[in-house]
């Protein structure tokens, strides 16, 4: 671990403001982070003080102004460099996610790779901001539309995924010509330190000190001042569906733009000519991977009750043999909790289980003799669709199974909760997986086929529906939330005419 932090620059006490040049550590209060993986404290963060939040501003804004003018396919060869650095320092910040996160190693070095990769994907976009042009109604006028850069954009991420969130936001705001604040998660401080310490070195280098500053807080605070900043035309934010609708309604007042990933409560469909070797592996993933703390978990498990007893069976079997502990060694599939507010959550949960007339099939306690007490054991639990708990995403990995009879209940009951941003159906009937798939099937942003409902490329836009908040980010054309569209008609001949033939005079 020490070498880990060594590597990337990280102090026993670290600034954790970034205006172009990192502030005095006496500033604010400290705050400090540890790992999940032994509860050892990492390091100290001086958190950014008033005075601070007003640098950062005025220094984004300042280099806004430059940023803009610079032509975006050189802002794009900036990002080059950045996914390049990300490259060199891949292992150490992969390990530094693990470490501060508790995901395990082989998750660590993904989420690094998403970022590398959504710097590629930008570059290229880099040269392909495109506007439309329309066939004017008016002789000898243009009409078309162009993309302008649109400020700064206040990006606040969750611990979850502590670098590859922000990058989906922050290399897309840069080939658009914004400039990006940063006000990572309190719980995982450091990623965003030394993230913040790598792409800084390659944008002072091009003139561009301030491009990707840092605001660390203790708690909301922070982050809801950003909200009501007029200074950011936008603010991405990634959390829970309480967080996006304090921020969202705080953006709204002022007419700013929010663009929100929030909360999910992803399912899965099992109809009974699934291969069921896939939905094993698929769930296990979806539904352990991360401790289950990705937005994209499999939190439900909604299964055809002919083949309800053979699936419930084989994961009891596989859930066995998930290998849980330290996330560094290479024979563990399953770490830690982030932290003990996460292990309060997922215990409330199991204690309503029975209460709701459920049955714990696997797992629903702490994994005894751990090296803290943040190690919990996956959990299966035989449920019913009208239970209130599968209303709600706990952040854990509990997965609910439900028994249905046909694929038009699966859907109903996949569709019947607040959330809406993954799900998947499996199934080899080509009429069913479109129907799942077609508007009368699937509510969520992401519907997959023989797919689980984690693990979204880059190249796709990412995010979900109702209260997961409608935003879009990453692939496709999710960068158009980062620009402003302006509508130009041009007049090239001599007469005046007016729109919908109107004589006027
Ligand atoms: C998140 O949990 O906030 O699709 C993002 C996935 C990852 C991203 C998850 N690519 O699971």
């Amino acid at each position: 671990m020490e070498q880990t932090l060594k590597k990337l620059g990280i102090e026993p006490l670290n600034a954790g403001t970034f205006d172009g040049s990192w502030s005095k550590v006496s500033s604010g209060t400290q705050i400090s982070t540890s790992s999940p993986i032994n509860g050892a404290e990492l390091a100290k963060i001086a958190t950014s003080t008033d005075e601070d939040y007003e640098r950062v501003i005025a220094a984004a804004s300042d280099c806004f102004k430059q940023w803009r003018t610079y032509p975006a396919p050189k802002r794009g060869d900036v990002v080059r460099e950045i996914g390049d650095a990300l490259r060199d320092n891949k292992q150490a910040l992969g390990e530094l996610v693990t470490i501060e996160m508790g995901k395990i190693l082989p998750e660590g070095l993904g989420e690094v790779q998403e970022a590398i990769d959504i710097a590629d994907f930008a570059v290229g976009l880099s040269r392909q901001l495109y506007g439309n042009t329309m066939h004017s109604e008016r002789a000898q006028h243009r009409m078309y539309e162009q993309w302008h850069p649109l400020g700064n954009v206040g990006v606040i991420t969750a611990f979850n995924f502590p670098v590859a969130v922000w990058a989906w936001n922050a290399m897309i705001a840069a080939v658009c010509g914004d400039t990006v604040v940063w006000k990572p998660s309190e719980v995982t401080p450091l990623c965003a330190i030394a993230v913040t310490k790598i792409v800084g070195e390659v944008a002072k280098h091009h003139g561009f000190p301030a491009l990707f500053t840092l605001l660390t807080g203790d708690g909301p605070a922070i982050g809801q001042r950003m909200a009501a900043d007029r200074r950011f035309p936008l603010i991405s934010a990634t959390g829970s569906c309480r967080m996006g609708r304090s921020v969202g309604e705080t953006v709204a007042k002022r007419l700013g733009r929010s663009l929100l990933e929030l909360g999910g409560n992803n399912a899965v469909i099992v109809l009974d000519d699934a291969d069921l070797e896939l939905v094993v592996r698929a769930v296990l993933f979806g539904a352990v991977g991360t401790a289950g703390q990705r937005c994209t978990t499999t939190r439900r498990l909604i299964v055809h009750n002919t083949v309800l007893d053979k699936v419930t069976k084989r994961l009891v079997e596989a859930y066995k043999q998930v290998p849980i502990g330290n996330p560094l060694e290479s024979s563990t599939l399953m770490g830690p909790l982030v932290n003990e507010q996460a292990v309060k959550a997922y215990q409330q949960a199991v204690a309503r289980v029975a209460a709701e007339g459920g049955e714990i099939l696997y797992g629903g306690r702490l994994v005894e003799g751990a090296a803290s007490s943040l190690y919990v054991m996956p959990t299966l639990v035989k449920a019913n669709a009208g239970m209130d708990l599968l209303k709600e995403e706990t952040f854990a990995p509990i997965l609910y199974i439900v028994g249905v009879d046909s694929i038009e209940e699966a859907i109903a009951v996949q569709n019947g909760v607040d959330q809406g941003l993954s799900s998947a159906i499996f199934t080899s009937d080509l009429r069913k997986a479109e129907r799942f798939l077609s508007h009368a099937g699937s509510d969520c942003g992401i519907a997959n086929v023989n797919i689980g409902t984690s693990g979204a490329e880059i190249g796709g836009a990412f995010g979900g529906e109702k209260d997961t908040g409608g935003g879009r980010e990453a692939g496709s054309d999710s960068w158009k939330a980062y620009m402003r569209r302006q509508t130009n008609t041009v007049n090239w001949g001599s007469d005046l005419p007016l729109a919908q033939g109107i004589k006027f005079g």
